[in-house]
């Protein structure tokens, strides 16, 4: 019987319960011994002319380098990071050259032999400010009031229409067959990845080969970077590990300039060098997600049907143009999401403001589309006075016509909306809890109910159409499997779920099973874990490299058998080969291994990215007196495609959803009008715990996509897809009998309050 579907325990954990993880600034490695200690100076301000005097910091104790942007002889612009598009033109400089465009961008540099003496150094240096007008407001900026790059001239720096990945924007009359349109504006604040582990790296020169410690969501993709940086310094060639890593949530994909300035340093001071940011540094400096603005419109006919749905994105870039000015290219896709709706428009803008560059986190475009969506359908089952999980069941394209491409163009796999909007219904008891809410409502109650109701679906492995994943399976003298996949698991769980993969194929015990990951000198390919992309890409190329080995080894064992190839089978229930028909006769792996002859195979196989989908619904209290919020229950059915272990998957929902509440309910990253951060640390940022959240509900849903040999497709964001809309319509739903039709999330006590002030007065 294969193990794939088991519940299976996580394999990592025994060493992260018992040892601890080992996170950079743990790592304990001869070619780090002497290491210094570098010290970042940030911009206090957000935009300024500046000019930097750190001459007081040479020769104060401990200090073994201090350097300015004018000292560099080394890379000055960190490169670009999404291949796809053209160079972008704001790309961030390494360190601040004249100008400084947010708070937290790095001016100068100090190594020191321990951190104190570099913090003490630090102080010393003197940065002069020229203050100059700031642009914080995304709107605003997009106006270009007040111009950020001077060079450039305009604050937009990407048009995705003049890129040809939207349709354009027309004028009013694209809703003026409708019997009934709205329109709205859509928040989607900045959110902070925070992942309990900052950011962290470490480089050492081993003679002319660089070697760079890093936590990080891809070494290979950071070993790219700094071949193209340090390519010709490094002739011994370049080697990145990646140790454990306490979380990245999309925030530790692209190397920053703290990462890619730490090689150049080690070789000015002439020793390895090692950096760790502080929490305050984290939340300055770390890119947040999100942060974008849209407008929609929305059309259809008194009886539900939708026909009609413009989406106008607007995404904050912050200062340069990083992952997050990218977005959208996974925003417009999943425009329509789950909806049958034949007339559609779009567009996006990435706007330059005087705040930290956005990065992807959890969702990455994916949580924009739907809270929009989601929220503009709830708007419109309110106009027409029509039930909102009726309204969704009305428009959903339907089952029995998958493959479908939707009226933007996006070719979603598999799906069954209508199934995961029933059984969420079902499990939550959706017509009492509308009871309940009615009763409450005549009884005038203080604490009201709200019910929401989110059905999404989203793109993984993205963008269309499809990519590819590194892996390969070996098998060890000893006749047990090593695998090596080109992802990096940083909390999902890798070493599990693919030992799993290949456990069954090469019908071996997992304990068999030796993962392999996170050393570009180990592990030859890969790209990264990101977009939830590696169970479908590199799960899927174990499973093919493993079946590509299991036939060498047919041919070994039947050299050993003394039998014709094609006479051999293999047993997968007990990893054992024979020849048809005489079982009893078996040759193991270990003698299959004993040979000496080498067994291994490589899969890179492109596939095309998978739509996972699903309905979340949300039920809260909400104290009318206090605008105090409280998220009672929230249901959800998330389909991945076949699941390979319920557990992890179950894990892997329970933090996103818990994210994606975050989003709805309490967190926001937050600066004033000067651009100054309000939320620089875990007291003055709403960071989720436990406190806040009940058990979740999750009801199961297996669609299997056929897309890629395992049927899979990933599940690693879709809790923070469906959450965020799920809360916010469930907030908005129960002070909808106040006359409120929109609210715009993190929906805290005091917005909440002033809101149902301002109807009830
Ligand atoms: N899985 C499964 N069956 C499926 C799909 C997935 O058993 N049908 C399992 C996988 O094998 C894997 C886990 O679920 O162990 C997640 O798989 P997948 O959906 O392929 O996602 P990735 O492994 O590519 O993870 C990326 C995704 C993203 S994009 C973010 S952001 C995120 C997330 O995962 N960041 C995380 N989950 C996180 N979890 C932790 N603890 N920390 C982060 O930083």
């Amino acid at each position: 019987m294969s193990i794939l579907g088991n519940r299976v325990l996580r394999r990592e954990d025994r060493g992260f319960l018992t040892h601890g993880a080992r996170f950079t600034a743990d790592v304990d490695d001869a070619r780090l011994d002497g290491a210094a200690w570098v010290t970042f100076i940030r911009s206090s301000m957000a935009h300024a002319q500046i000019a930097v005097d750190a001459s007081a910091a040479v020769g104060m104790p401990g200090v073994v380098g201090v350097y300015t942007a004018a000292d560099l002889d080394g890379p000055t612009v960190l490169p670009g990071v999404v291949p796809l598009f053209p160079e972008p033109m704001l790309n961030r400089p390494i360190l601040a050259t004249d100008t400084v465009r947010f708070v937290g961008e790095c001016v100068a540099v100090i190594v020191a032999e321990d951190p104190y003496q570099g913090a003490d150094a630090a102080e010393a240096v003197e940065v002069d400010y020229k203050p100059l007008p700031v642009a914080v407001d995304l709107e605003q900026a997009a106006t270009d009031v007040t111009v950020i790059h001077d060079q450039v001239g305009t604050n937009l720096a990407i048009d995705f229409t003049d890129l040809g990945m939207a349709t354009g924007i027309s004028d009013d009359s694209f809703f003026s067959d409708c019997e009934v349109a709205l329109e709205g504006r859509v928040v989607h604040q900045r959110t902070a990845a925070a992942p309990l582990e900052p950011r962290s790296t470490a480089a050492a020169w081993d003679d002319d080969k660089l070697v760079v410690w890093i936590s990080n969501q891809g070494p290979h993709s950071v070993r790219g970077a700094l071949e193209a940086l340090y390519g010709d310094r490094a002739t011994g060639g370049v080697q990145v590990i990646v140790p454990d890593v306490g979380g990245g949530f999309g925030a530790k994909l692209a190397p920053y300039p703290e990462d890619v300035l730490l090689p150049w340093l080690s070789a000015m001071v002439g020793c390895p060098v090692r950096w760790f940011e502080t929490r305050t540094e984290n939340m300055l400096a770390m890119g947040p997600g999100r942060a974008h603005v849209h407008r929609f419109g929305i059309g259809g006919t008194p009886d539900g049907s939708i026909t009609h749905y413009r989406l106008d994105v607007l995404v904050d870039s912050g200062a340069y143009t990083r992952i997050g000015a990218f977005l959208p290219m996974f925003t417009l896709p999943m425009t329509v999401g789950p909806y049958d709706i034949p007339n559609v428009e779009n567009g996006a803008r990435a706007v330059v403001t005087n705040t930290t560059p956005t990065e992807a986190y959890r969702g990455a475009g994916r949580p924009e589309a739907t809270l929009t969506l989601e929220r503009a359908i709830d708007m419109f089952a309110g106009e027409i006075g029509m039930d909102p999980a009726e309204v969704r069941r009305r428009n959903f394209l339907r089952a029995e016509d998958f493959p479908v491409t939707t009226s933007v163009g996006t070719e979603y796999d598999s799906g069954d909306y209508e199934a995961s909007l029933d059984l969420v219904l079902r499990a939550a008891g959706y017509d009492d809890l509308r009871a309940e809410q009615v009763r409450r409502r005549q009884d005038g109650d203080v604490t009201q109910l709200g019910i929401g109701i989110a059905s999404y679906v989203e793109v993984t492995a993205g963008p269309a159409p499809g990519s590819s994943e590194y892996a390969r399976v070996e098998i060890t003298p000893e006749g047990r499997a090593r695998i090596r996949p080109g992802t990096l698991s940083h909390g999902q769980g890798h070493m599990t779920t693919f030992s799993m993969i290949a456990a069954d194929r090469l019908g071996m015990d997992i304990e068999d099973i030796e993962f392999v990951q996170g050393d570009t000198d180990l592990v030859a390919e890969g790209t990264g874990t990101f977009g939830s992309r590696s169970t479908q890409l590199a799960g899927s190329s174990v499973h093919v490299a493993a079946g590509q080995v299991v036939d060498e080894a047919r041919r070994v064992a039947a050299d050993l058998l003394e039998a014709n190839v094609e006479d051999v089978v293999f047993d997968r229930a007990s990893g054992t080969f024979h020849v048809v028909g005489s079982p009893s006769v078996a040759r193991t792996w270990a003698d299959v291994a004993a040979t000496g002859e080498e067994l291994a195979a490589e899969s890179n196989e492109t596939m095309a990215c998978t739509y996972p989908f699903g309905t979340h619904l949300a039920v809260v209290e909400i104290d009318t007196d206090t605008g105090a919020v409280r998220l009672e229950r929230l249901v959800a059915c998330d389909d991945a495609g076949t699941i390979i272990n319920p557990v992890i998957v179950e894990g892997q929902r329970h933090g996103g959803i818990a994210q994606g509440v975050a989003q709805a309910l309490l967190e926001e990253v937050a600066y004033d009008d000067e651009g100054n951060p309000q939320t620089a640390n875990f007291v003055d940022y709403g960071i989720i715990s436990m406190a806040e959240l009940p058990s979740f509900d999750l009801v199961p849903l297996e669609t299997p996509t056929p897309n890629n040999p395992l049927g899979v497709k990933g599940i690693g964001e879709s809790g923070a897809v469906g959450a965020t809309p799920a809360v916010a319509n469930a907030v908005v739903d129960g002070l909808s009998h106040l006359g409120i039709r929109h609210l715009d999330v993190p929906l805290g006590p005091q917005r909440v309050w002033e809101a149902i002030r301002a109807v009830t007065g």
